[in-house]
């Protein structure tokens, strides 16, 4: 067979391999043992010195056509077998962008915790600080400090988790105002301030009462504080929670900490005063308790009640949250099932 027939022949069976040729892999194996330098296209042109001078241009240039032709071939089936994996993948990979968007499960604060910064807000827009302290106390901070001694009667509203003799989980965040009072420098301003957080008392769990349950208070000390400013805070305080037609209502009560003492009701927010089942046919809800704080307590946390006064308050987030939303068991807010939750998501 002529050189040129042999051409002819690697030519016709090596267009019908790279037509076959099912993927690049193949066509590059394909490409090398022809075009690459160990293939025949280059070992005829290495054998052309052995030509006559007469055949040597016609078969040179044989070779260089079909080398062409080949890498022509190769380059064409390349793209196509490139443009299949393509398609392939957009195939496979296809997304209907008219398909309803999956919804993502957003969560949401707990309604005590909205409650807590609702009320955080509205004393923060006042000038208070907002100071949360430790769970874990001192008998000497929860109680001693708060006119609380040891034989104290009152002790017994307030039946405790003891984690010694002298360790106890906190029954209210009152022992919070009193670190915070023996420290305030009065140069610097008053004392105004609100603690907010969680509280334990070693109750018999039922609808009403939980042994975990949540309070603000708040404490103003300053020199000249009065009853005034007392009722004053409270009702713009009630007027933003429960609206701007609300009023307040003092009765007087008994609390260890403080003298006087007040417990402080609100006008029903459901039916304006009128009765209805929310404030049980009264018309008011009983919703603070209050007072002047206590000589003693003062003096105690080293502030002379001589020259300085001042009043607190305490409110239970639980409660203003059964209030409005008609929660009629307190255990709710604290078994976390969603469906109860995820009512009071809101924005
Ligand atoms: C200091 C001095 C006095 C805080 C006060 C109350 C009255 C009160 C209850 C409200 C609902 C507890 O969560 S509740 O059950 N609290 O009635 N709390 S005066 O008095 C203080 C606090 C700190 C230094």
């Amino acid at each position: 067979m002529s050189l040129k027939d042999k051409l002819e022949v690697l030519k016709n069976e090596t267009s019908k391999k790279i037509q076959a040729a099912a993927d690049l892999a193949t066509l590059n194996q394909i490409r090398v043992e022809t075009l690459g330098k160990k293939g025949p296209i280059t070992e005829v042109l290495r054998g052309m010195k052995d030509l006559s001078a007469e055949e040597r241009p016609k078969v040179g240039a044989f070779a260089n056509e079909i080398r062409d032709y080949l890498t022509a071939a190769v380059e064409t089936k390349k793209t196509e077998l490139e443009q299949a994996v393509m398609d392939k993948a957009l195939a496979e990979e296809a997304i209907d962008v008219t398909l309803p968007g999956r919804q993502v499960p957003v969560g949401g604060r707990h309604v005590l915790t909205q409650i807590l910064e609702e009320i955080e807000d509205i004393f923060v827009g006042m000038g208070y600080q907002v100071i949360e302290g430790n769970e874990v106390e001192s008998d000497h901070y929860n109680f001693e400090r708060m006119n609380l001694p040891k034989d104290h009667p009152a002790r017994d509203m307030q039946d405790t988790f003891y984690i010694s003799e002298e360790t106890l989980i906190r029954t209210h965040t009152s022992p919070v105002q009193a670190r915070v009072m023996e420290k305030h420098d009065f140069s610097k301003g008053p004392l105004r301030m609100i603690s907010p957080g969680k509280v334990f008392r070693r109750d018999t769990d039922d609808a009403t009462h939980s042994h975990q349950f949540h309070q603000i208070e708040g404490l103003v000390v300053d020199k000249n504080v009065t009853m005034a400013d007392l009722k004053g805070t409270l009702e713009v305080m009630m007027q933003k929670m429960f609206g701007a037609d609300r009023k307040i209502r003092l009765r007087p009560s008994y609390f260890p900490f403080t003298e006087p003492s007040v417990e402080v009701d609100v006008s029903c927010f459901k039916c304006g005063g009128a009765g209805c089942n929310v404030c049980k046919y009264t018309g008011w809800i009983e919703i603070l308790g209050a007072g002047m704080v206590h000589p003693d307590v003062l003096s105690m946390s080293g502030i002379d009640p001589e020259e300085y006064s001042g009043f607190a308050f305490g409110i239970g987030p639980d409660r203003v949250a059964m209030l409005r939303y008609g929660v009629n068991d307190i255990r709710s807010f604290y078994q976390n099932d969603v469906r109860f939750l995820s009512q009071f998501k809101g924005e």
